[in-house]
């Protein structure tokens, strides 16, 4: 029985008197979403800036994912891989056509994909590049995230996210981000099977490296036989105004492999949250067949990897992105959000320190100001009907819906505008 007729006092207690107590919310109880919308339980709409932290690209309960969700639920929901299913050689196919690789495996969580691609680049490493077995290494970027699992936590710069979760997984170099010298000198150690890097760091703060960095770091691990793994979890399926952020000169891929030499394709591709809408744990992790090929049966899976509900919800969650053209509304339209906060730190400097993104995955960065803080100006965004969180104490990440139309994000950069004069 789920009652639908708790106050936010009510809910919020429920959860803390029953619920772990590994998230601190902002206090707002939420009970429905559409499209860039969410409802709380005494009916207040709101203006949703974070899409679950990217993962609702697609705005909330899209109908054409709902629809495919609600008639494969009726249908057959989950078989295990022990037998084949119905849509996962289909959903294989799309998915694989749509971002241009030879093979895909379907995990759930993005954590679990991350872990995917970690089990696989030490794979080829040992039966590909001939490193001498448990010698592999992977280099990853400070600040990075990529999960919450030991073995991800384990080279995690987050204290808050690492601590107390030893004892912690070996093999696993760490470079500054942004820093192609570091990864250049991090390439010269032996046993380096792979480079994984986010294209932008999302957790960190939207940081958005140097326009050269992933191009350029794509061909260092070319020129060293290193395996180039970008985690798009966050940053993929549009968000950032294409379909991938290590691609992002052009609106899809196409365009892109005409301009041989802006285009990068990852050796390893790690995808997850919008790969679904946002409707159902869905993660993908993409590669050809020279390294996925090294994972034979019985080697690596998940009881619901690649299930039949997921392969709907995945196959209507992309073609919303393509038919609604979703990259060119999060192109055009960050681009005018940044213009409309760069204009706010004009106007505002001893209140905005930075403006930063690509898309529409964008931040700010705030002045504490009389032991006030990002979180209190997220509470009073919350007061005017915008939902957004801070992150890493003064940053805050406004990441709406990318079918948010130009009209609610000028409302949007208004209400924004109305929180900082007022802070
Ligand atoms: C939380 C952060 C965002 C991710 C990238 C893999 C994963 C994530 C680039 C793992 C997940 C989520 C996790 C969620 C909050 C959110 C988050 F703040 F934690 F860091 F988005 F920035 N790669 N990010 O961003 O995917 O297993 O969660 O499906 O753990 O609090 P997941």
């Amino acid at each position: 029985m789920i009652s639908t007729t708790l106050s936010t006092q009510e809910a919020i207690a429920l959860e803390d008197r029953y619920g772990a107590h590994n998230y601190h919310p902002l206090p707002v109880v939420l009970a429905k979403g559409e499209g860039v919308y969410v409802w709380d339980v005494e009916g207040k709409q709101y203006f949703d800036f974070l899409s679950a932290y990217s993962a609702v690209n697609q705005g909330h309960c899209h109908p054409t994912i709902i629809q495919a969700l609600t008639e494969q639920a009726k249908t057959l929901t989950l078989t295990s891989r022990a037998f084949y299913n119905s849509l996962l050689g289909e959903c294989e196919k799309f998915i694989t056509e749509f971002f241009g690789y030879e093979k895909v495996l379907m995990m759930n969580s993005g954590a679990e994909a991350v872990e995917t691609a970690i089990k696989l680049c030490r794979k080829w490493g040992y039966e590909k590049k001939h490193i001498p077995e448990n010698e592999a290494k992977i280099i990853v970027c400070e600040q990075n995230f990529h999960g919450r699992t030991t073995t991800i936590v384990s080279f995690s710069s987050d204290n808050d996210a690492k601590n107390n979760f030893g004892p912690y997984m070996p093999g696993f170099i760490k470079i500054p981000y942004n820093d192609l010298d570091a990864l250049e000198e991090a390439l010269q150690q032996e046993n380096v099977a792979g480079f994984l890097v986010e294209p932008i760091q999302g957790e960190a703060g939207v940081f958005v490296p140097d326009e050269n960095f992933i191009k350029e770091a794509a061909k260092l691990c070319k020129a060293h036989n290193v395996l180039f793994i970008a985690d798009e979890v966050q940053t993929g399926i549009a968000r950032t105004g294409s379909l991938l952020a290590v691609c992002g000169h052009c609106n899809c891929q196409q365009a892109c492999q005409q301009q041989e030499d802006t285009y990068v394709t990852p050796d390893i591709l790690i995808l997850g949250k919008a790969l679904s809408g946002g409707v159902y744990p869905v993660s993908a992790v993409l590669a050809n067949d020279d390294i996925m090929l090294v994972i034979q049966p019985g080697q690596h899976g998940s009881t619901f990897g690649g299930n039949p509900l997921a392969c709907a919800v995945a196959m209507a969650a992309l073609t919303v992105i393509k038919e609604e053209r979703l990259m060119e509304n999060a192109r055009r339209l960050g681009q005018l959000f940044r213009e409309r906060m760069a204009a706010l730190m004009e106007k505002y400097p001893d209140k905005v320190k930075a403006v930063r993104g690509k898309g529409l995955l964008n931040a700010i960065d705030i002045y504490e100001k009389e032991g006030k803080s990002a979180w209190d100006v997220c509470l009073a965004l919350k007061e005017k009907g915008l939902l957004a969180k801070p992150t890493h104490g003064d940053k805050i990440r406004f990441a709406p819906p990318l079918v948010i139309t130009e009209a609610q994000l000028q409302t949007c950069c208004d209400i924004i505008e109305e929180v900082i004069v007022a802070y």
